[in-house]
């Protein structure tokens, strides 16, 4: 009985694992249970199935037709399994394969005759006792028309009951249908499961790998890029260095700043280090804090050679302007007391961006604009600040003939912002970026290409209605010259009489915007001539009222009238003369 009970249940657990996924490690359970003809594994395996049915059958909401009529069948009616004979009927009983070795069982609520085709087309036929009435019983006959998952053929079953003692003895074994042709349900091999595998990978690898290979090659042509720039930024440097005359490659090693510009202003035209000891500036330079920042980028003061220097970081967009400060520092004789003191430029590559780096001389004081904000100015301070100024200012619109010449500089960015204050007091003019350069003999005039274009609120009334001569280089001087009154204009109110002195302010700050427009200017210069105020104040003193009325020839509207950088400091002097304590120190 066990066997044959065993095989029905096998070949209908064949069939559920066939339509359910889930139940697959139940069939290579039964499987191994087969293949050991182990019947203590079965009967528990039995009653597994049996507590798995009941809970099937608890569950309102299970899907019969997913589990296969047969399992719908084993559910519903385990719960209502009928108790006919409370001691049992007797029934003929006899062993598959062939029904020999008859005997007598009993205790059976149902009398059976079953007919097997296995999965391997043998027939079993045996006769039995059954209380599993519902699993055996009321089990419908199985066509086996479909086929097992794994083996591609299944089991065919017809099983009768009947209630009764010896029912079964003389019933017929139920007649099996021939066996049906079924379509082998392709299954899966090894190559093709290691097919979707593989298609997988590739579906994932391969959008990986080639956003990958992207990526890299960007990084690729950008750092190729970047170097070919920063090759060209070398040449540049290289270009420039090499119209030095009797350039002397020297070690930075253990010569003081001082040794090293002395050694450098006698060996060749330009100002700052020697080409190579550049070259290796940024590494020994050690950045301690940022004093400035700008649209131009930043500066720092740095430290290099146990002395502190201002590092001018530009940002890598204002290229131009760092290539013409290089360039103007680099080719005219521009070492004077009131220019800024140049050591030497440097681009290097940094995380693979391009820093370009100028270094000068350092001035713990900051920009007159620093100044002027922190402090009120004596009559001597005063003049020294503006007559300084305007030195640097000479100097540069000054072309210098012959081997240690320089040519014409206007500045065309002179604010208070670009001028330095030096522990004296005296200033010195900073920031070459927009230079532009003249020299007689050749006549030419030297326009740097930069987008870059001088500060708005101290743009001249000529370049604000855009009437300004770029062709004339004293058109450039005068512009420089009407910047240059207007920072006389901010010194001025810092400087104190007996009446008192004026807070600081910029320029025009009553009638524009912190960081006004071109068109706001222009309004303000050209269609409103508004100019900064003379105050009465001024004109009680004679230093001050002397200073308004230079500015005031400084800044006018027409540019030809406004006075050459050399006559401003002529009249400074004179003013400057009026000052007895500063008359004798003002030499020149
Ligand atoms: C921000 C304008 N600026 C200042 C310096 C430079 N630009 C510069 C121009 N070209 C090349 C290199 C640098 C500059 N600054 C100093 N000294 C300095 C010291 C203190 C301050 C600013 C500048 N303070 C700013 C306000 N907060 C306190 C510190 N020396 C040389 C050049």
């Amino acid at each position: 009985m066990k066997k044959l009970v065993y095989l029905l249940v096998l070949t209908s657990l064949q069939f559920i694992n066939a339509t359910d996924d889930e139940t697959v490690k139940d069939e290579s359970k039964l499987d191994k249970i087969l293949n050991e003809h182990d019947w203590q594994k079965f009967a528990e395996y039995e009653q597994e199935l049996s507590a798995d049915s009941e809970d099937k059958s608890v569950d309102e909401n299970s899907n019969d037709e997913e589990f296969g009529s047969l399992l719908a069948d084993f559910g519903r009616n385990f719960n209502s399994l009928p108790l006919l004979a409370p001691n049992g009927f007797s029934c003929y009983s006899c062993e598959a394969p062939n029904c020999s070795h008859p005997h007598v069982c009993a205790g059976a609520s149902h009398c059976y005759t079953a007919s097997v085709r296995d999965a391997h087309g043998e027939e079993h036929f045996s006769k039995g006792c059954t209380n599993t009435h519902a699993f055996v019983c009321k089990t419908e006959s199985y066509d086996g028309r479909h086929s097992h998952q794994k083996h591609g053929h299944s089991a065919q079953y017809s099983i009768q009951c009947c209630q009764g003692d010896m029912c079964n003895e003389n019933a017929e074994f139920p007649e099996l249908e021939p066996v049906p042709v079924v379509e082998k349900e392709p299954v899966p091999s090894f190559a093709d499961q290691n097919g979707h595998i593989l298609k997988l990978l590739l579906a994932v690898i391969c959008p990986v790998a080639i956003l990958g290979l992207l990526v890299i090659v960007i990084l690729m042509i950008m750092r190729y890029k970047h170097n070919k720039r920063m090759e060209e930024l070398n040449q540049v440097d290289r270009q420039y260095q090499e119209e030095m005359v009797g350039l002397r490659a020297q070690a930075a090693g253990d010569s003081t700043l001082r040794e090293i510009f002395d050694d450098s202003m006698t060996s060749g035209s330009g100002s700052g280090l020697p080409f190579l000891v550049q070259r290796t500036l940024a590494k020994q330079i050690s950045l301690r804090e940022c004093i400035g920042k700008g649209r131009y980028g930043e500066v720092w003061r740095g430290v290099w050679h146990g002395e502190s220097i201002a590092v001018k970081i530009f940002f890598s967009r204002d290229e131009a302007s760092w290539q013409r400060e290089t360039e103007i520092y680099s080719t005219t004789l521009l070492r004077h007391e009131n220019i800024l003191g140049y050591i030497g430029s440097d681009c290097t590559s940094r995380n693979s961006c391009t820093q370009l780096w100028l270094v000068t001389h350092y001035h713990p004081l900051g920009s007159l604009y620093d100044h002027l904000n922190r402090t009120a100015l004596s009559k001597v301070e005063t003049l020294r600040i503006l007559l300084s100024t305007i030195t640097g200012l000479v100097h540069l619109h000054t072309e210098i003939f012959g081997t240690q010449g320089k040519p014409a500089i206007a500045h065309r960015d002179i604010k208070t912002k670009n001028i330095l204050v030096r522990a004296d007091g005296t200033c010195v003019i900073a920031d070459f970026g927009l230079a532009v350069t003249h020299t007689q003999t050749t006549g030419e005039t030297n326009i740097p290409q930069n987008p870059r274009v001088g500060t708005k609120r101290y743009m001249s009334p000529e370049i604000l209605d855009m009437s300004m001569n770029m062709q004339s280089f004293e058109s450039f001087r005068r512009v420089d010259v009407y910047a240059f009154a207007l920072v006389m204009w901010e010194v001025t109110r810092r400087c104190m009489s007996h009446e008192g002195v004026e807070d600081y302010a910029l320029p025009f700050h009553e009638m524009v915007a912190p960081d006004p427009g071109f068109e706001d200017m222009h309004k303000v210069v050209c269609v409103d001539g508004f100019r900064p105020l003379i105050e009465e104040r001024w004109e009680e003193d004679k230093v001050l009222s002397g200073l308004g009325r230079l500015m005031r020839d400084c800044w006018h509207e027409n540019s030809s009238v406004r006075l050459p950088a050399l006559r401003i400091k002529k009249s400074l002097m004179k003013i400057a003369q009026l000052e007895p304590k500063l008359g004798l120190e003002m030499s020149e």
